[in-house]
């Protein structure tokens, strides 16, 4: 349920903490009163550069006070800065100097503060304007997930909340424009490095639509929306949302269900008409389990496992986890990893290997096999919401608690295990760095790179290859890095992906 907010929360502004470990050595430049702005820099980097600067002798301070003589901010455009200097109350004494942090970097290096140039200033707007009229201001949020920094730090989750309750309804009617729009517009308030205050900070934003702003200003009238209040007592929307958190069922079994008079997972199964598939069926028998969160912990215990098994193939099988908790989440449904082997071609075979391993071992609990379909010929495929053509399973597999770091056994528990739900894909070497791109995820995040190689760069990408259309070539990459370079895009680290 959506929690009324208050007000004065939404209004409070994030505090900037006191980051750093080391205490301010012995001072050697007296005159110079340097503070760094958290803001886009990041509380573990502020930490970093504190200690660093705070060892070759310069003095530091943890808040903007009157001492500060050089405030340095790193990746903000000056417009921004200035914005957020003065909602902190700044008053801009003529002696004090805001700097990039190219200035903090060339001090470093010198070991002292070298002398301020224009270079090295963030301008105040108004000025930057009389020099460069006629001024556009620049979008500072892209509309593009793969041009923003994603963490899981979401200080817009009451919106965001809202607005996934729509992506959802927008699914199960199949609705694909309004799933995509909010889908984005929760994407872009995600991103945002501080909560909104006022409907009016969302002018500008990218992606926001009429529809996403009037939910906005509703939340921010009466702490929520009536739209989504009214979706979520819905039946219809609780019973699809119940039937599709069965494995195995879509939003047109779930819809069939529905119209067929069905309400609750029992009647489902008592049903004599509903004929499960293999899929569904496992969903349902291990659905007090699955239907659970997987723990960091649980995924590190069947890395071990998949790990153990995948040794039978030889030394050469390197095993790495993606999806969500590469991104850093706590908590997943799955858990997903990429199997490679150190010689080019030598993958096959590899899964159905590691699925005869867990089975004689006793904990497969269920297997779906997908035999490679990867023609190279194929490619560059138009299909890009299509499924990969890796070879790859989804399992189920039996987790004995007693493998999990930190597991605690509950008194009267029934059993020792929990059934935790695994996918595992085994691309070609060639492909591995673009399937470890499109792994990682998010979905939205994979989506938005893909329409950006399409609309700015004439080239396409999917979870096999990058295909320039101008040149009519094949663009090699071993690395992600490698990717995000072919494309023009600054790196974006996989915990910024939680678009
Ligand atoms: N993916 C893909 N092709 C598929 C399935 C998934 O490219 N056929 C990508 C999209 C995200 C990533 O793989 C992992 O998928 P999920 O497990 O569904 O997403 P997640 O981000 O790991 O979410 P969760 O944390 O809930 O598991
Ligand atoms: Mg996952």
């Amino acid at each position: 349920m959506l929690q009324s907010p208050s007000l004065t929360l939404l209004r409070k502004r994030r505090r900037e903490e006191v980051t750093s470990t080391r205490p301010q050595q012995e001072m050697k430049f007296r005159d110079v009163t340097m503070y760094l702005v958290e803001r886009r820099m990041g509380k573990s980097r502020k930490t970093f550069l504190t200690d660093l600067a705070r060892s070759k002798g310069f003095c530091v301070d943890d808040t903007l006070s009157d001492k500060v003589t050089h405030i340095i901010a790193e990746a903000n455009t000056a417009h921004e800065l200035w914005s957020w200097l003065h909602e902190q109350g700044f008053t801009d004494p003529d002696d004090t100097n805001v700097l990039d942090i190219c200035w903090f970097t060339e001090s470093m290096e010198a070991g002292r503060p070298v002398p301020v140039e224009a270079k090295h200033r963030l301008q105040k707007p108004s000025l930057q304007l009389k020099k460069a009229l006629p001024a556009i201001p620049l979008p500072t949020v892209s509309q593009y997930a793969c041009q923003r920094r994603t963490t899981l730090d979401n200080h817009n989750k009451i919106f965001t909340d809202a607005l996934e309750v729509l992506v959802e309804s927008a699914e199960f009617s199949e609705n694909k424009g309004a799933y995509l729009g909010f889908k984005r517009a929760a994407s872009v308030l995600k991103s945002l490095p501080a909560s909104l205050h006022c409907l009016a900070d969302a002018e500008g934003l990218p992606c926001l639509g009429e529809e996403t702003k009037a939910i906005i200003e509703e939340i921010f009238e009466c702490g929520s929306s009536s739209k989504v209040e009214n979706i979520l007592s819905d039946e219809k929307y609780q019973t699809l949302k119940l039937f599709t958190s069965v494995f195995g069922v879509g939003p047109k079994t779930a819809e069939k269900w529905y119209r067929r008079g069905l309400r609750s997972l029992e009647q489902v199964l008592s049903e004599p008409w509903v004929q499960l598939n293999r899929m569904q069926a496992a969903g349902f028998l291990y659905y007090e389990d699955i239907s659970k969160p997987v723990s960091r912990a649980e995924a590190k215990a069947v890395g071990c496992i998949i790990e153990d098994v995948a040794s039978c193939f030889g030394s050469g099988v390197t095993i790495t986890l993606t999806g969500g908790f590469r991104r850093g989440k706590e908590f997943g449904h799955d858990v997903d990893f990429i199997l490679s082997t150190a010689e080019p071609g030598k993958q096959d075979g590899l899964l159905p290997a590691v699925i005869d391993r867990l089975k004689s071992q006793g904990i497969l609990l269920y297997s779906d096999f997908h035999e490679s379909t990867f023609q190279l010929s194929k490619l560059p495929s138009r299909r890009f919401e299509a499924m990969d053509h890796f070879q790859k399973c989804f399992l189920i597999v039996k987790l004995w608690l007693k493998q999990v770091e930190g597991h605690r056994e509950e008194p009267g528990s029934r059993r020792g295990w929990k059934a935790v739900r695994v996918d595992l894909v085994a691309p070609p070497t060639e492909c591995y760095a673009f399937a470890l791109l499109g792994w990682s995820g998010s979905t939205q995040f994979d989506r938005d790179l893909r329409r950006f190689a399409r609309l700015e760069r004439d080239m396409l990408l999917d979870n096999h290859a990058l295909y320039n259309k101008t040149t009519n070539t094949f663009l090699q990459a071993k690395t992600e890095e490698d990717i995000f370079a072919h494309l023009g895009l600054d790196y974006i680290e996989p915990w910024q992906r939680n678009a």
